[in-house]
């Protein structure tokens, strides 16, 4: 469907075309469009942008992944659709491997969503069929099979639209999580390293920014940042926000 551009739901109603057009291309999972309107609702609650909290999130996020020695980009079906250059962009810039890694795992999937990431320029797209031939112990879903050269020797993985499960079992193993997830009380939120409350289409292109900004700023600067910043504060600060946004409302009505 066109959608006019002056349509006062333009980026939403956009977004929503990306991934049907994903869905039916075979890069997004039927769940994913039920996932999106999960993450839609609660990007309503914040106002459909990048608060405080999270751009401090993505600074602390930026940070970590600079002096990560192994990072990795786990990308999903709603990712692969929603922000391919950005990821093959960030990817570059850090540099940090790219792994795919499903939740509804198809091989298919994986090939398609793999093909979509290297036309975007991801040179070596990790995690994909029998390459994915480490397990990460914890992890009940089909997501626990991870590929040893990108996921399985990471200390930090950046997990967009995450299950709770695997983020929690990540961060037992000791990598640093960085998630991406709409809703702050998702249990990948909660148990994340650093928790980015943002819609992956604001984050991703928030997250090419700050990298490419931070990247002159010497290693004492960046562990300084990394130090400073405390998840579970800065999650209530983001419910804070969101809290004072419903409240204009309010005063609105
Ligand atoms: O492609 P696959 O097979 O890996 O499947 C991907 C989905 C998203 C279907 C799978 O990971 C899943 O079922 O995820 P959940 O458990 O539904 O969690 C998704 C989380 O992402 C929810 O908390 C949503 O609020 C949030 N979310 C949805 N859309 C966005 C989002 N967060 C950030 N940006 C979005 N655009």
């Amino acid at each position: 469907m066109r959608i006019p551009r002056n349509h006062p739901r333009f980026e939403s109603l956009r977004i929503r075309e990306v991934l049907v057009k994903g869905l039916r291309n075979g890069i997004v999972a039927p769940e994913g469009l039920l996932a999106h309107g999960r993450g839609e609702a609660f990007d309503y609650l914040i106002g459909e942008k990048t608060g405080t909290a999270a751009g401090r999130a993505i600074e602390a996020a930026a940070a970590e992944l600079l002096t990560a020695k192994s990072p990795v980009l786990s990308v999903n079906g709603n990712t692969a659709a929603l922000v391919p250059g950005e990821v093959s962009t960030l990817a570059s810039i850090i540099p940090a491997k790219v792994e795919v890694n499903l939740f509804h795992r198809s091989l298919e999937r994986e090939k398609r969503i793999a093909r979509l990431l290297r036309r975007y320029g991801v040179k070596d797209v990790l995690g994909v069929g029998g390459d994915a031939s480490e397990k990460v112990k914890g992890i009940s879903s089909r997501r626990k099979m991870v590929d040893p050269a990108g996921i399985g020797a990471a200390d930090a993985v950046v997990v967009p639209l995450e299950d709770g499960d695997r983020a929690e079992a990540l961060v037992r193993s000791g990598r640093k999580v960085i998630a991406v997830d709409l809703n702050p009380l998702s249990r990948t939120s909660q148990a994340a390293s650093i928790t980015i409350v943002d819609n992956v289409t604001r984050a991703f292109p928030g997250l090419v920014r700050i990298v490419t900004k931070l990247k002159r700023t010497r290693r004492s600067g960046l562990e300084k940042i990394v130090e400073g910043f405390d998840n579970k504060n800065n999650i209530s600060m983001g419910l804070d926000e969101m809290m004072a946004y419903l409240k204009g409302w309010r005063l609105k009505a």
